[in-house]
């Protein structure tokens, strides 16, 4: 069987999330460095398979598929068969989710604010004001989640899933770029032991870049 080939690059969020669902299930795969300076996700060849030119993309043996929540529950379908890190309840499938949704919709608009603020715009091109206004916009998402990891031990339910993972890159940004940040105790517990899960420490531990 070929084996499972992944775009992106190393430092992008969307990429990670595929990176540590792989990670977790084992699956054996090559990435190909794709997106920003790589280049590679402009090219007619990668546009033709991903029309939108971003990453991450796989092709599992010919099947095609960008968008990376829907990569992960792809991956986690096809290899995830004892419902490690995507339960096979129906009921958890549709919370997980929920909950990649309101990554899309709710928590990472703010915070993509911050992260190319402070990350990739130089000091002098920064506006203190929008900046302010995502890390309090921020603020607000995160008392949802506090909120949620008061009630269960992971983001979805009381086992680590598909779920917990962009949330923590979210989380894993939000905890390293010089801002305030107010205390979010059943966060911060959360954070602590998805951070030390392998997946994590092999792809999500560099300086943020
Ligand atoms: N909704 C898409 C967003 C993909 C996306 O925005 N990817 C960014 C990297 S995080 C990208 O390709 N940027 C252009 C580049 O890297 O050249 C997903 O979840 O996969």
């Amino acid at each position: 069987m070929d084996e499972l080939i992944l775009w992106g690059r190393l430092n992008s969020i969307n990429v990670q999330k595929v990176l540590c669902t792989i990670e977790e299930l084992a699956i054996p795969f090559q990435r190909i460095d794709a997106g920003l300076q790589f280049g590679v996700n402009k090219t007619a060849e990668y546009l033709q398979k991903n029309p939108n030119g971003l990453v991450p993309m796989i092709d599992d043996n010919g099947f095609i598929l960008w968008e990376s929540h829907a990569i992960m529950r792809y991956l986690a379908k096809k290899h995830d068969t004892s419902g490690q890190v995507f339960p096979t309840d129906p009921l958890l499938q549709a919370k997980i989710e929920q909950w990649h949704d309101w990554y899309n919709t709710v928590c990472w608009p703010p915070m993509r604010s911050l992260f190319w603020g402070y990350v990739r715009t130089p000091e002098a091109e920064r506006n203190a004001q929008d900046l302010e206004n995502a890390r309090q916009q921020m603020i607000k998402v995160l008392t949802i989640l506090e909120e949620q990891l008061g009630k269960f031990k992971y983001v979805a339910c009381d086992q680590f899933t598909l779920a917990d993972i962009p949330v923590a890159l979210v989380a894993y940004r939000w905890f390293n770029i010089p801002i305030e940040r107010p205390s979010f105790p059943n966060i911060e517990r959360w954070y602590q032991e998805v951070q030390k899960r392998p997946s994590f420490v092999k792809y999500s531990s560099d300086p943020l870049s």
